[in-house]
């Protein structure tokens, strides 16, 4: 029994052992990470109120009047004042008359006739070749609200 100890203890001390010179060789230090600089501090910028886009009606929008057969579409149309109506040419031949005489356009074919209303009222209007005045025949009406 004794000499089954003995052997033991002699097998430990040379685990012990060579553990011991194992651990001799010095393993690099693990490089230190340089502090890393702090984040910049971050900028406060002035908040600048943005104001939300007015919601406007776009200004071709609704303000187009379509000058085609023998009628003009849409035979009525209102605009806020300021607003330019547009009479856009389909086919055949016509006149944009304003019974007050403000204005009096042939349309022909690709014509435009753009004409800015600045004070509210009602504006009627017709074709010399398909309407007249009083809302006969190729007639409209351009309401302008104030
Ligand atoms: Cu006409």
């Amino acid at each position: 029994m004794k000499h089954f100890i003995h052997a033991i203890l002699a097998v430990l001390l040379l685990v012990a052992g060579a553990v011991a010179c194992s651990g001799g060789a010095a393993q690099p230090e693990p490089t230190v990470a340089a502090p890393t600089n702090a984040p910049a501090a971050t900028e406060i910028s002035p908040t600048i109120a943005v104001p939300p886009p007015i919601d406007e009606p776009a200004a071709d929008q609704g303000t187009t009047v379509t000058v085609q057969g023998t009628s003009f579409t849409p035979r009525e149309l209102t605009i806020s004042a300021g607003s330019t109506v547009s009479w856009v040419h389909g086919g055949g031949r016509h006149t944009v008359t304003a019974e007050d005489g403000s204005f009096d356009t042939p349309m022909e074919e690709g014509s435009v006739f753009d004409f800015q209303f600045d004070e509210p009222g009602t504006y009627a209007y017709y074709c010399r070749i398909h309407g007249g005045p009083g809302q006969k025949g190729m007639s409209g009406v351009i309401v302008v609200n104030p």
